[in-house]
């Protein structure tokens, strides 16, 4: 696979990460991997952010349990950069189902439900595109 020498992922740490004091902890993971914070900003997500952010899975049966936790209280919304960053941060998070996780990975070590598993990160450059500028100007990520 080819590696990019820099690239940037989006990641929000969802309301449980807040409310069980984590932010912290997970910060520090992508922080001590090498990844680089560019920015971030704490709030409570509206429910169209929010159906913008999860269009793709519209329809599906955890679809409104997945609307009503992330906009439950406030997230952590970030832009972080680094080297192939889409790919590592999906590796330090682990997969999506926390009992599928791997220890070693947030979800794997601090996560137990599928729908409330702590974090997004972007799964590709395109989706990069799409989910960050639901949140973030391009001049605050200059
Ligand atoms: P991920 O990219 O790892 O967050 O996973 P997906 O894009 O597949 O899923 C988006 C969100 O839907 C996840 F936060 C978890 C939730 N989800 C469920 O609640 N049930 C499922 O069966 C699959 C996903």
């Amino acid at each position: 696979m080819y590696h990019k020498m820099s690239e940037r992922t989006f990641v929000i740490l969802k309301p449980s990460a807040i409310s069980r004091q984590l932010v912290g902890e997970i910060v520090g993971r992508l922080e001590r991997k090498g990844l680089r914070l560019v920015q971030a900003k704490v709030k409570k997500i509206s429910r169209e952010e929010a159906e913008r952010l999860y269009a793709v899975h519209r329809g599906k049966p955890f679809y409104e349990d997945l609307i009503k936790t992330i906009t439950s209280a406030r997230v952590v919304l970030m832009v972080w950069e680094g080297r192939s960053a889409v790919e590592v941060v999906r590796k330090l998070i682990g997969s999506t189902d926390p009992v599928k996780a791997e220890p070693g990975t947030v979800r794997g070590d601090y996560g137990l439900d599928i729908t409330d598993n702590l974090i997004h990160a972007s799964d590709s450059p395109e989706s990069y595109q799409a989910e960050h500028s639901i949140f973030f100007t391009e001049s605050e990520l200059s």
